[in-house]
């Protein structure tokens, strides 16, 4: 069976390539979801991509994916920096956690350098734009299915 990652955005991610592209780039959150998903099938992955505003909505799909993922890549956006309800999700529901975010946060203002959300993740990936997003899902693929080739490789 495919494995299948949740994807998080945080809040404000949504609006992704209509404001600030000199910090956060000019590709829309639908581009890289887009990406995203293609990415994870050459890997032989279903990625399930979601954004919310709401950090209770983050928390129950978090909650969710206990039995239904196969891990968890999140950008938390600013709830990295503040939620300790979305840590404690993560470490709750025991799954391999990557955090992605866009920026270089450590070469931000020092109130983006603290991330509660780091406690849980496996690993961190920040500072290469929507490219991290890949590089997360390269990640995610050895901690879930190290021996799994993908589907349209000759050993599968
Ligand atoms: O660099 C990242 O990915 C962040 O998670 C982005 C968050 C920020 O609070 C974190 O410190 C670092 C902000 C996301 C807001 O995205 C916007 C995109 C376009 C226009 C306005 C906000």
């Amino acid at each position: 069976m495919t494995p299948t990652i949740l994807l998080l955005n945080g809040p404000n991610l949504n609006l992704l390539g209509s404001r600030q592209p000199e910090i956060y780039g000019s590709t829309t959150l639908a581009d890289i979801g887009a990406d995203c998903v293609r990415h994870g099938r050459t890997l032989g992955l279903a990625v399930d991509f979601r954004q919310s505003n709401h950090e209770g909505e983050l928390v129950d799909w978090i909650q969710g994916a206990r039995g239904t993922a196969a891990g968890i890549i999140i950008n938390p956006a600013a709830y990295s920096h503040t939620s300790i309800a979305i840590l404690d999700a993560l470490l709750a529901v025991e799954l391999p956690v990557i955090e992605v975010h866009l920026s270089n946060i450590h070469q931000r203002e020092e109130y983006r350098r603290h991330s509660y959300v780091s406690q849980a993740a496996r690993g961190v990936i920040c500072g290469f734009a929507s490219h991290g997003y890949i590089l997360a899902l390269d990640a995610m693929k050895r901690l879930v299915a190290p021996a799994c080739p993908p589907p349209d490789s000759e050993e599968a």
